[in-house]
């Protein structure tokens, strides 16, 4: 791990118009790591400071860092997969590792996480079976969304995980009414939400911010500033001077961490949910991080961003941060990392000829899961489609 400082804001933007007549000049640094504000525990040379430490046990530093290994490996055997025609989509969280790991982590077992769509890691740290995720991802029968939604929009309740919705910043105010749904039950659960900075943009971004300022609902709000939005800079998408300060306007707390930091995700993650706990309300944390991969699948990235504007963000990779720590406090060898890279490898191999293997879901199941008793005019569509020619065809390709 080289000891590279954090990359200046992006050169290809332009600084923000001067501000004539201002009364309140603003320091716009949306996606600058190294401002001073933001929170960072582990440091160069894989010592943590003090101050931020979460207080990890090794054992749960080990199993995030598996867990950090095994989603980046995911995601790169999705993208080939994908890209042989195998499976239709994905999003993936290359680089972000860190912000989505620690935050799930942080969370208490009761505790809630409504997705964005990049988070298929919080879903697996919550219990969702890997396998369960594969047959998403190639919509078969045992998909629990039984491939009626995308790839990578799954859904996993029993581990209190909601669902996965393509339009920006729905699980926002879905998050913020479960939690007050929450509070109003005297019940102490609290709910992460996870969007992108992007999604500040959003209406729902602002509804829920203020009904759970005003109402003081136990949310942490989980900013994931990974530079883009698709292919608009962060620069692009907001006058303010971060993504944290907009808390401000809604009388909630903002931090800044570095999301390429493990153990400082964790904390500000443990403290949001600790002052949730307590009954003071929402935090929004804006995670600084970088999404290496383009937005998706469907997505070239070097269309509009230069190659070179990611070395700097290569170099602050969370999970080498982490692999640093461990080889100082545990012995972490690289012949350990051969050993759960070959586990992993086999169990996605494995997961992918069963997914592969499974049948489609039943042309009778599109019409399951809307109501608890089924109306008669589906009843008839449902009999009509089973009798007809595509029901004849189905199954035959
Ligand atoms: C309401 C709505 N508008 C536009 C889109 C198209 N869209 C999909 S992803 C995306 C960018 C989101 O960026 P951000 O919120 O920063 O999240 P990131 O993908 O970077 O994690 C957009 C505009 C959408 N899905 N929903």
């Amino acid at each position: 791990m080289s000891t590279a400082s954090y990359p200046a804001p992006s050169p290809a933007v332009s600084p923000a118009p001067a501000n004539d007549g201002s009364v309140h000049p603003v320091a716009r640094h949306p996606h600058d790591a190294t401002a001073p504000d933001v929170v960072r525990a582990l440091r160069e040379d894989g010592t943590l400071d003090p101050k931020n430490d979460p207080g990890l046990r090794t054992e749960e530093v080990l199993s995030l860092y598996r867990a950090m290994v095994r989603t980046r490996l995911l995601d790169e055997r999705l993208v080939i997969l994908q890209r042989q025609g195998r499976i239709g989509f994905h999003i993936g969280s290359l680089g972000e590792e860190a912000t989505i790991l620690g935050s799930a982590f942080a969370m208490r077992q009761n505790d809630w996480i409504f997705p964005c769509y990049r988070e298929f890691s919080a879903a697996l740290w919550r219990g969702m079976p890997l396998q369960r995720y594969i047959d998403n991802m190639f919509g078969n029968a045992n998909d629990p969304v039984k491939g009626r939604q995308m790839p990578d929009h799954y859904t996993w309740k029993k581990g209190r995980f909601g669902s996965v919705s393509s339009p920006i910043g729905t699980q926002i105010t879905q998050a913020v009414g479960f939690a007050w749904g929450a509070k109003v039950k005297r019940e102490d659960t609290a709910v992460l939400v996870y969007f992108g900075e992007g999604a500040t943009s959003s209406n729902e971004f602002h509804n829920g911010m203020n009904f759970a300022g005003v109402f003081k609902t136990p949310v942490v709000f989980m900013c994931r500033n990974n530079g883009w939005a698709i292919s608009v800079p962060t620069e692009r998408q907001t006058a303010s001077e971060n993504f944290a300060v907009k808390g401000e306007a809604y009388g909630i707390p903002g931090v800044r961490v570095d999301g390429n930091d493990l153990f400082a995700v964790v904390k500000v993650t443990r403290d949001a949910v600790a002052r949730a706990a307590r009954g003071e309300g929402p935090t929004i944390i804006e995670a600084l991080t970088y999404r290496l991969s383009g937005h998706s699948t469907s997505d070239d990235p070097k269309v509009y961003r230069p190659e070179a504007g990611l070395d700097p963000w290569r170099r602050l990779d969370p999970i080498p941060r982490v692999r640093q720590y461990l080889e100082r406090t545990a012995g972490w060898s690289e012949a350990q990392d051969k050993q759960i890279e070959a586990e992993i490898d086999a169990e996605l191999k494995a997961a992918v000829v069963e997914a592969e293997k499974t049948a489609q879901p039943s042309l009778e199941s599109m019409f399951e899961d809307v109501y608890a008793e089924m109306p008669w005019h589906l009843r008839e569509q449902r009999d009509e489609l089973l009798r007809g020619t595509r029901a004849k065809g189905h199954g035959q390709h």
